[in-house]
């Protein structure tokens, strides 16, 4: 049986290849495992690829698997349809967070559904299709030991996209640029429930967090640095450290014993001083703080339970523990007053981060702010899901909301759209201004500066 995973273009990404599909990576290499050499597995990776130009970079499968995000997904069903017209015999299953979240919309496009994680249910479904016997839905049931699985084998895509440079670039110390890099994940969800957030439904029927052993962690680096040559790995995971302090100590023994650079990202509430401490020993160059907003109000209404004095606090101990602090803020979020860019600057210029992440709100399926939306003053949200990127290309187009706030809400009068997108802009080219802009650092990813890859 030849089973092809598709990776979509990422189109809306400045650098597609800045991440890495570890979800295609890890089902292929279960399948692998599972079934040896009574599979052929491939990764038609189309990054970069027009969306006209697809169908010549997918080779012909008996079964194509996709993973649903909301930003892909329109993409994701001109693709199907596609397949099913060069293909008409290929079988299709989707699994992923809009899956989870429109199980009966996505049934509609694809043959059939993985709830939840598919380690096990993924053999399940390939051993029912051997039979003819597929089902409509596979919904794990129970929660995954995810110790007891290899790491993901990156071997289905070409070297070149797993050992990059310029993805530990640092804002004020050089020598960072160069080293050859490559992204990890050591864990698996998040105990929290941020209203804007959508890992819960991602993450459904498998709450709280999981992290991987100390000695996986370990072996997965020994294979990056053997197989890649890595130097340097940035962590995806969204709370980078265990909340256990003894688990937190251990990862970061792993780490440093490995003997590699890393960055990540955590809440302000996620990291005290002794692991700050730590974590600069262990190679720690760089922590991504989620700061969200500045006004204490916002945070309530997003139930993103943490102060901001926390994150006045979290920025200060890891700039005085060596590790550069960024910062991760939202614009337009629930509650903001009619002076919330002065708040932000104001709060800017006393904590003094490294680099900032500026984004404006965005709603998607899978939050709370999209399933109630009137809790949060708001209406009007809009489902044209290629739109609901938040992280805007300045050079295109003015950015817009994709939601209205109702004039009045529980906290008073609220923002118009345009104030908010004018707020937004004002921040950013504040933030440009200062050489604090993350995504200016990052602009420019193509690993060689001295050729012109269209020469
Ligand atoms: C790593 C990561 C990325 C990586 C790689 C993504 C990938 N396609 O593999 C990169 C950096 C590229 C990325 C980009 C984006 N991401 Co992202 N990402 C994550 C993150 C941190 C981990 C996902 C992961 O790889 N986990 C490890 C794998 C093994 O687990 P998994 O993905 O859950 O997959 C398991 C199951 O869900 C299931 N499964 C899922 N799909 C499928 C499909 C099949 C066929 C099968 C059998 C099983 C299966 O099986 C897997 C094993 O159990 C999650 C948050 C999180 N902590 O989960 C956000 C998350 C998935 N990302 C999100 C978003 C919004 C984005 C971006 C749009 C953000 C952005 N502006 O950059 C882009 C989209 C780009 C794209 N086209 O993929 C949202 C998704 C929301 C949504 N409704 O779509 C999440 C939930 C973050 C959040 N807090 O909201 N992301
Ligand atoms: S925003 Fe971060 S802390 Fe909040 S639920 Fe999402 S992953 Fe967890």
């Amino acid at each position: 049986m030849k089973i092809g995973f598709i990776l979509p273009s990422s189109h809306y990404l400045n650098d597609p290849f800045r991440g890495d599909p570890f979800t295609h990576l890890q089902i292929l290499t279960i399948l692998e495992e599972y079934f040896g050499s009574r599979v052929e597995l491939c990764l038609p990776d189309l990054r970069g690829i027009k969306r006209e130009f697809a169908l010549y970079h997918i080779p012909e499968c008996d079964v194509y698997l996709h993973s649903i995000y909301t930003l892909d997904i329109n993409e994701q069903k001109a693709i199907v349809a596609m397949l099913r017209r060069q293909y008409p015999r290929a079988v299709h299953i989707a699994g992923g967070p809009h899956a989870v979240e429109f199980p009966q919309e996505s049934l509609r496009i694809f043959d059939s559904l993985i709830l939840g994680e598919g380690e096990l249910t993924i053999i399940a479904a390939v051993n029912d299709l051997a039979c003819n016997k597929l089902q409509q839905i596979y919904r794990q049931q129970g929660v995954i030991d995810i110790n007891e699985y290899c790491h993901p084998n990156r071997k289905f895509l070409p070297k070149s996209t797993t050992a990059r440079r310029k993805m530990m670039t640092l804002k004020s110390k050089p020598g960072f640029n160069d080293l050859v890099s490559t992204n990890v994940i050591f864990s698996r969800g998040c105990p929290y429930n941020c209203h804007f957030c959508a890992l819960r439904t991602a993450r459904e029927g498998t709450p709280g967090i999981r992290f991987r052993l100390p000695e996986l962690i370990e072996n997965e680096i020994e294979y990056l640095k053997r197989e890649y040559g890595i130097q340097g790995v940035a962590l995806v995971d969204e709370i980078a450290l265990p909340l256990k302090r003894s688990s937190a100590i251990a990862e970061l023994e792993a780490i440093g014993r490995a003997d590699i650079f890393w960055r990540g990202q955590c809440r302000v509430d996620g990291i005290t001083p002794e692991l700050a401490g730590l974590a600069f020993q262990s190679g720690c160059i760089s922590l991504g703080l989620g700061v969200e907003s500045v006004w204490q109000p916002s945070l309530n209404l997003i139930n993103k339970r943490i102060s901001v004095q926390k994150a006045k606090d979290t920025i200060a101990m890891l700039k005085a523990n060596g590790i550069e602090a960024r910062i991760y803020l939202i614009m337009g979020l629930p509650g903001e007053p009619d002076n919330i860019v002065e708040l932000t600057l104001n709060f800017i210029k006393e904590t003094q981060p490294d680099l900032i992440y500026l984004s404006l709100f965005t709603i998607r399926p899978g939050t709370e702010v999209f399933r109630n939306p009137d809790k949060f003053g708001i209406r009007n949200i809009e489902t044209d899901w290629e739109n609901t990127m938040h992280i805007h290309n300045l050079d295109n187009k003015k950015p817009r909301l994709t939601f209205q706030y109702h004039e009045n809400a529980s906290w008073g009068k609220t923002l118009t759209n345009e104030q908010i997108v004018n707020n937004y802009l004002e921040l950013v080219a504040f933030i440009k201004e200062a050489g604090l802009s993350a995504s200016e650092l990052n602009r420019n990813t193509f690993p060689f500066d001295d050729i012109n890859p269209l020469a």
